[in-house]
């Protein structure tokens, strides 16, 4: 019997409606079809070994395939003519280019370890909430998990105001503060040439440029300060080494508001019990609650921490204010990427 895997497919582009279930499910029937067929006219036998051994998971930019890490490690794929199998998974999976990801580099540019397998060139091009994006996926990462903050940006009314990303990347949050949420100014911080590279464009594909300057280089080192009436503080696990700059740039006189990324681990529930019943339903809830607890306690310590900072950067008292707290994802159970949104005013 002909048995088909699931695959788990995450579309790019995508629409702000698929935003909150951006994984689909597809079938790999096609691409099992097209990998048996190929295998058996190599007078090889299909098992469940190999049917394992397919992706799990892939992203789909336009016609492009990045194919998660962990498939096609046994042998067998090896001893196969490259360009006959990556022609046939990118048949099956309906693409024309293939690209493989492997680990995230430890080199501080959180670059994806990408590989292109199959096709010319390695640049994708994403559209969403009316706003381009173009980058080397070989080089550069999209964050497409990150929609919904997007989307929040968006959303902001930054009329008249002076903006500082500091982790632009390829301009995920630098580009809707320019193009929707309308600031005045933003400044980009950046130091992978790469993505640079790739933000530039997408400032003159989005006609903002004008609007936008690039600081390429380690955003620590930053010379400017006293001009900023928001910073955003993109990165996770945590973006504490840029809390003393982001100080720095808040306007003194009328102080502003900081958006500080982090990943917060949550303790583990106890386990021991048998999860069953109404038992498992109440624990998930008060596993919510506990979780939101937690954010509360990083954004309070968070507050106080940035205070004493401001305090001391200053030489004047600020107050510190806890607007918003929003939850973006969920990693690892119990691991949440969460937004503090700080409002910091000179006293
Ligand atoms: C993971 S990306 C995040 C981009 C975007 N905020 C997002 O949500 O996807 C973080 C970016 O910050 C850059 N970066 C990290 N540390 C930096 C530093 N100290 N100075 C400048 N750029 C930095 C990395 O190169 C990377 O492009
Ligand atoms: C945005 O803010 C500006 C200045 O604070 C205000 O004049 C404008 O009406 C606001 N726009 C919207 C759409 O709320
Ligand atoms: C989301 O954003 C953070 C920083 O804001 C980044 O480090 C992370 O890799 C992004 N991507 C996903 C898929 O969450
Ligand atoms: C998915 C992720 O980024 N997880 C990290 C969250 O932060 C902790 C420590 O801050 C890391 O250990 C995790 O790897």
């Amino acid at each position: 019997m002909f048995m088909c895997v699931l695959l788990s497919v995450l579309f790019l582009p995508q629409s702000p409606l698929q935003s909150k279930k951006e994984r689909g499910k597809t079938s790999g029937c096609k691409l099992e079809k097209e990998l048996q067929e190929l295998l058996e006219s190599c007078g090889e036998r299909w098992t469940e070994e190999l049917r394992r051994n397919l992706p799990r998971s892939f992203q789909k930019h336009g016609d492009l395939v990045l194919l998660g890490d962990g498939c096609f490690s046994l042998p067998l794929w090896k001893k196969m003519d490259v360009q006959q199998l990556w022609s046939a998974v990118a048949k099956g999976l309906g693409a024309k280019r293939l690209a493989k990801m492997s680990r995230i580099s430890k080199d501080g540019f959180r670059s994806p370890v990408v590989t292109m397998l199959l096709g010319e060139h390695s640049w994708v091009k994403h559209s969403d909430n009316g706003v381009t994006y173009e980058f080397d996926v070989t080089k550069c990462m999209f964050s497409a998990g990150n929609i919904t903050e997007k989307l929040r940006v968006a959303g902001f009314n930054c009329t008249g105001e002076t903006v500082v990303d500091l982790y632009a990347g390829i301009g995920y949050f630098t580009l809707p503060y320019l193009v929707h949420a309308g600031a005045s100014h933003v400044h980009a911080c950046e130091w992978n040439p790469a993505a640079v590279e790739a933000l530039q464009k997408n400032l003159q594909a989005n006609k903002v440029s004008d609007r936008c300057t690039v600081h390429q280089g380690d955003n620590r080192q930053l010379q400017l300060c006293d001009i900023a009436d928001r910073v955003n503080l993109g990165l996770i696990p945590s973006s504490e080494d840029g809390w003393p700059v982001a100080c720095r740039l808040l306007k003194k006189t009328t102080g502003g508001v900081l958006h500080i990324h982090q990943n917060v681990t949550s303790p583990l529930p106890n386990t021991a019990a048998i999860d069953d019943g109404d038992d498992a339903v109440t624990r998930r809830i008060s596993g919510k609650k506990a979780d939101r607890e937690v954010w509360q306690t990083w954004a309070d310590d968070t507050a106080k921490r940035i205070t004493s900072l401001l305090k001391d950067t200053s030489g004047a008292s600020w107050t510190t204010n806890i607007r918003h707290i929003e939850h973006v994802k969920s990693y690892a159970p119990h691991v949440h990427h969460v937004v503090l949104d700080l409002e910091c005013r000179p006293l």
